[in-house]
């Protein structure tokens, strides 16, 4: 954990629970890197619970904000740009303008992007979000982190096996992605093993100059549950590790280990996130069949992400997750 990002991350800020910043800072503290941190939005809480209050605060606060960094120097040493749920083409074009100024001073600046669009084939943004992260911010990013629907929708592309997430990740590395990390999908391999309920992660790494290319997958199990923020947390927990690993990598391999590790502890603590929603509801789930937006607020509570309890499956993962070439 030598190596030390400095981080500039831009995403939504919720007073309680783990979504956004609040599910993507202490990881990354924890993990040793220096985050530096603008909110989009300042809601009471995430947009699963029946009620929200709070504002998204406009792109002009957003450039705002940066322009009063760049007024004091503090623009200067950033390593790393990382930027979530968006919701609207302004924030996106904002986000676009600050990538192109940390750019500017520091042409190394590592730029991870979670093109956040929906999930299960429903978009929950303006469809014209698409070609935005298609044609603009993915282009200038280093590593996204798309899940299933996300990469479909960005390829323009259907992916029901590991080759045809082979090929999406390839038409990434054609547009200027390097690192590419398809976070879960449900592919032939998992279909054959229903009874199993195993996901897969499946990354690509590519080296433009040398043509070197790796491309893996992680099994990994699925889940039942009604997370929010998981997301969040895996793009900041396989940014930390991938920063970390950097130059301990000569050639290809950092993005797989940076995947294994962030697999594991996202593993353990979704595992400690559904184990204490059934010790609070004595094993019941008090919450099949209802819609998102009307499930009891004590329930929705009881689902946030069990991060701070949890920290020391940040620091060192207790199961081994391993990724095989595909
Ligand atoms: O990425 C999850 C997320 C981020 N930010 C806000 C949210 C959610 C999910 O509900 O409500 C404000």
């Amino acid at each position: 954990n030598s190596i030390q990002a400095r981080i500039l991350s831009i995403q939504s800020h919720v007073v309680s629970g783990y979504v956004g910043n609040r599910a993507a800072t202490f990881p990354l503290q924890l993990l040793g890197h220096e985050v530096d941190v603008i909110n989009t939005v300042q809601f009471s809480n995430h947009t699963g619970y029946n009620s929200v209050r709070g504002e998204r605060f406009a792109a002009a606060h957003v450039l705002d904000l940066f322009a009063g960094l760049q007024a004091n120097g503090l623009d200067q040493g950033y390593t790393h740009l990382l930027t979530g749920y968006m919701g609207n083409s302004e924030n996106i074009r904002a986000v676009e303008s600050i990538a192109k100024q940390l750019m500017e001073v520091n042409p190394e600046l590592v730029f991870v992007v979670d093109p956040v669009l929906g999930d299960d084939g429903a978009l929950y943004v303006p469809e014209e979000l698409i070609g935005l992260y298609r044609q603009v911010l993915c282009p200038m990013a280093s590593l996204i982190t798309p899940n299933q629907f996300e990469m479909e929708l960005l390829t323009d592309t259907k992916i029901n096996s590991l080759e045809d997430a082979k090929r999406a990740c390839d038409i990434m590395h054609e547009a200027g992605v390097p690192n590419v990390v398809i976070t879960s999908a449900q592919v032939a391999v998992d279909r054959q093993k229903e009874a199993d309920k195993m996901l897969h992660l499946i990354g690509s790494e590519y080296n433009a100059k040398s043509g070197a290319k790796h491309q893996f997958a992680i099994a990994f199990p699925r889940l039942e549950g009604y997370f929010t923020g998981s997301g969040d947390f895996f793009t900041a927990l396989t940014m930390a590790r991938h920063a970390s690993l950097g130059q301990a990598y000569d050639g290809l391999g950092a993005l797989a280990r940076a995947c294994e590790l962030a697999t594991a502890t996202q593993a353990g603590v979704m595992k400690a996130t559904v184990d204490f929603y059934k010790q609070s509801f004595d094993g019941k789930d008090v919450a099949r069949g209802l819609p998102r937006g009307s499930r009891p607020p004590e329930m929705v509570r009881a689902f946030e992400l069990r991060i701070i309890p949890s920290q020391h499956l940040i620091v060192a993962p207790e199961a081994e997750y391993r990724a095989f070439s595909i």
